[in-house]
């Protein structure tokens, strides 16, 4: 019989409402399966132990109505978070869907779409604080050209910056208390996007004055497009403490953006993933964003949402047997995984750099060592394989 790996609050699992609300429309075809209302999500989420939810603007409010309609929606999602105990985790703004986008949004060339963008954001900072949302995401999908002679990039980086500073300062200035997480991605919809990676997203916020409220959401499906390693990018986002928010889903290199169900593509990637994310101390939701293959019904839909679950959770419980299992001790010794963390030779010093000029190094010796990962990264396989 399969195993049972049912969440709990404290795992923090969370889901955007256009995720399980994705109907299945693509570029080439219509939409496939019929609109889950926001009540009825949030009651399926709540039922298979969902943490959390997360929302575009005009996810929750529909775009261009009057304050009242607007305002109705809202209550509709306070109440029906009350009644199913659900958390608001995120919030975001759609900046990408409306014609009025098409060349950007902060980078537009036109500066009444850019300022009427800052305001679209600012008016959904109000509503995220109202529901308590801790992170704030920027993904910039039309921020970004199909021909380099379109803008200067440096001109549109310069209006990111001063978009994100901005609107921090707004933040700061309600004496709201979330962050801001920006997300990279290298292309799609635009031919290229500002941002692509999470390198680039990362030397950015340092040129920011609030860089210390902005940090990333990094995407599994988006760092693999651009055929990075998405562990290596999530490591470093960590390491600079800027690992605010993750979009967790799964992704074939080479491809279109393909949002599939977390841990059902890159078995090896994804296990190393989640033990970094166990193991790091990483305190903030996991994020879904994905969505059901375009063949499935409503039915599929939440057998989507459960795999996302399943596969975390049986990776987090593999990923704790690897770490408690002797011969993975005795490989990682051998290897020598723990002697990374000891310092070279720390600060300088002109007698430290003495030291080292007159010390002698047996070349050929550390040049035969052998570091044994063959047999460390097998037992890694034998592990996920449920074979160790
Ligand atoms: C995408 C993105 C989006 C964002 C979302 C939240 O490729 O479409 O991943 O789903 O995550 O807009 O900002
Ligand atoms: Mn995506
Ligand atoms: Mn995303």
């Amino acid at each position: 019989m399969a195993k049972d790996f049912t969440p709990r609050p404290e795992d923090r699992f969370s889901f955007g409402l256009w995720t399980v609300g994705n109907r299945g429309r693509d570029p080439f075809g219509d939409a496939v399966r019929r609109t889950i209302e926001v009540p009825e999500m949030l009651k399926g989420l709540a039922d298979i132990g969902v943490y959390g939810v997360s929302f575009h603007d005009d996810d929750l409010m529909t775009f261009g109505a009057s304050e009242s309609v607007r305002r109705g929606e809202v209550e509709l999602f306070k109440k029906t978070l009350d009644e199913t105990g659900l958390v608001c985790t995120m919030a975001t703004t759609n900046l990408f869907f409306h014609p009025i986008f098409k060349d950007g949004a902060f980078t537009s060339n036109d500066r009444d779409v850019r300022r009427y963008a800052i305001q679209k954001v600012m008016r959904n900072i109000d509503v995220a604080a109202e529901l308590g949302a801790p992170t704030y995401v920027f993904w910039g999908g039309r921020e970004g050209v199909e021909s380099a002679a379109a803008k200067d990039t440096r001109d549109a980086l310069a209006r990111y910056a001063e978009a994100i500073d901005f609107l921090a300062g707004y933040v700061k200035d309600k004496g709201y208390s979330m962050r801001f997480a920006l997300e990279p991605k290298p292309n799609e919809p635009r031919g290229d996007i500002f941002l692509p990676t999470v390198g680039h997203a990362l030397a950015f916020i340092e040129k920011l004055e609030h860089r210390e409220m902005v940090g990333v959401n990094p995407e599994v499906a988006h760092e693999t497009m651009s055929g990075l390693s998405f562990y290596q990018g999530v490591a470093q986002a960590i390491w600079q403490d800027k690992l605010f928010h993750i979009d967790l889903n799964d992704q074939r290199p080479g491809r279109f953006d393909q949002d599939f169900r977390f841990g059902s593509e890159g078995l090896k990637d994804h296990f190393f993933l989640v033990r970094l994310l166990e193991n790091s101390g990483y305190s903030g939701v996991k994020h879904f964003d994905a969505h059901a293959y375009r063949t499935e019904d409503v039915d599929g839909v939440w057998d989507f949402a459960r795999g996302c679950i399943r596969n975390y959770l049986a990776f987090a419980e593999k990923a704790r047997e690897f770490d408690a299992d002797p011969r993975v001790a005795a490989a990682m010794s051998y290897t020598g995984v723990a002697d990374l963390a000891e310092p070279t030779i720390g600060s300088f010093s002109k007698e430290a750099a003495a030291g080292l000029l007159a010390e002698s190094f047996d070349v050929e010796a550390l040049a035969q060592r052998g570091y044994g990962i063959e047999a460390l990264d097998q037992l890694a396989v034998d592990h996920i394989l449920g074979i160790a």
